[in-house]
């Protein structure tokens, strides 16, 4: 080990409540959603950056899951049944940090408390605020030594899905994990969707055997959306008819990641700069989320099934252990899929919020030649429990 993952005279504080008044709307799978206090008109979060140890990877799927059938299905078992635990760095205990909802105009205040081994500072990425609070340690603000809490506060004017990350010793701390969603709703109620998924790219490179990520590479081999590699990653559900927002942001070190859904054409609707007008919106199903950068993309699913997602750079679809001659690898790394049922079939709910999936509307593309799998899957990945921001990470 290069460097000190924690300061053991450093006691670190167990993850606070995640239950306050998020506002619910967006599911950010494996990542929980981070509550907040009411301090007059101010909305306070408090974000503990801390070593924490997680799975990437828990293990062979359960038996019968749709990730079991399939890799079974395929031949590819080689290594699934290999967990990936790693000592990286967070927030709050979970990596991604937890998913920050605020509504346009809101007042934030942000307390964060240092509880890694060295200095850092928190950069809110896309956000227009006062210099001062900006993040970048020595040069907007004294970096955040070990123990200390600093406080941010700052009036959100803008919309959109926005990042926060260290912005100290960023290519280790960023690689090490330290960043998460910043998600800003109109005050209008406005650009609502049936699901509104955040999932958050992020590339690590692992020596083999060891836990601790090998910061100084600048080849990754391993890919996460919201800290999880498949076949860990949820499996998201949705509703023909549904209208479905996903917003992807990039935190890797060095990479792009091309993330492409099968058999929906989507518009990109956002980037890391808010909403795209509806003239420029453009259409697609592969989009290209370099690192830094955010996009949103919106449709609907007009045919049920188990749909594909995943990177199209396909070194970044399977986990490192997986190469292996002559055998065919399981899918892994960023990798998702989403079970969709029927019109009016009754899907899981996307999130217990004040704002409750329509109900869905008639389809009039399933008549019956394109049928639901004769087993739809309710098992989920048996890791974790999908569809519901409260869902703790490791
Ligand atoms: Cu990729």
């Amino acid at each position: 080990m290069l460097y000190p993952w924690r300061d053991p005279k450093i006691a670190l504080t167990p993850p606070p409540p995640l239950t306050g008044k998020g506002t619910g709307v967006v599911q950010s799978p494996h990542v929980p959603s981070l509550g907040y206090e009411m301090d007059g008109q101010v909305k306070v979060f408090r974000l503990t950056a801390q070593p924490v140890e997680r799975l990437l990877l828990d293990g062979p799927p359960a038996p019968g899951s749709l990730w079991d059938r399939w890799h079974k299905a395929k031949g590819a078992m080689h290594g699934m049944d290999v967990p990936k635990k790693v000592k990286i760095w967070g927030f709050n205990g979970s990596v991604p940090g937890p998913t920050i909802e605020l509504i346009q105009g809101d007042r934030v205040r942000v307390i964060v408390k240092n509880e890694l081994p060295e200095a850092t500072s928190i950069h809110w990425h896309g956000l227009e605020v006062p210099n001062d609070q900006d993040g970048v340690g020595g040069l907007t603000q004294p970096p955040i030594r070990p123990g200390q809490t600093y406080t941010y506060e700052f009036t959100v004017h803008q919309v959109g899905t926005f990042m926060y990350h260290s912005s100290f010793n960023e290519k280790k701390q960023v690689g090490m994990g330290l960043g998460g969603f910043f998600i800003v709703h109109p005050s209008d109620g406005s650009r609502r969707v049936d699901r509104d998924i955040a999932i958050l790219l992020q590339e690590w490179h692992f020596l083999p055997g060891n836990e601790y990520v090998d910061v100084t590479s600048t080849d990754p081999n391993w890919f996460t959306m919201n800290g999880k590699s498949a076949p860990s990653t949820d499996v998201l559900t949705a509703a023909v008819g549904e209208t479905v927002r996903l917003r992807f942001a990039n935190l890797s070190n060095m990479h792009a990641h091309p993330i492409h859904l099968h058999g929906v054409t989507w518009r990109v609707t956002g980037t890391e700069g808010g909403p795209i007008p509806e003239s420029a919106q453009w259409p697609g199903n592969t989009v290209n989320v370099s690192p830094g950068a955010v996009r949103d993309v919106e449709f609907t699913f007009t045919q049920p099934g188990y749909w594909h997602m995943h990177c199209h750079k396909l070194h970044h679809v399977v986990n490192a252990h997986a190469p292996v001659p002559m055998a065919v690898m399981p899918m892994g790394g960023m990798t998702m899929l989403f079970d969709v049922r029927p019109a009016g079939a009754s899907a899981t709910p996307a999130h217990g919020g004040a704002h409750a999936p329509a109900a869905p509307k008639p389809d009039a593309s399933h008549g019956g030649h394109n049928p639901a799998p004769a087993q739809p899957d309710h098992s989920q990945t048996g890791h974790g429990q999908s569809g519901h921001g409260q869902t703790g990470g490791q």
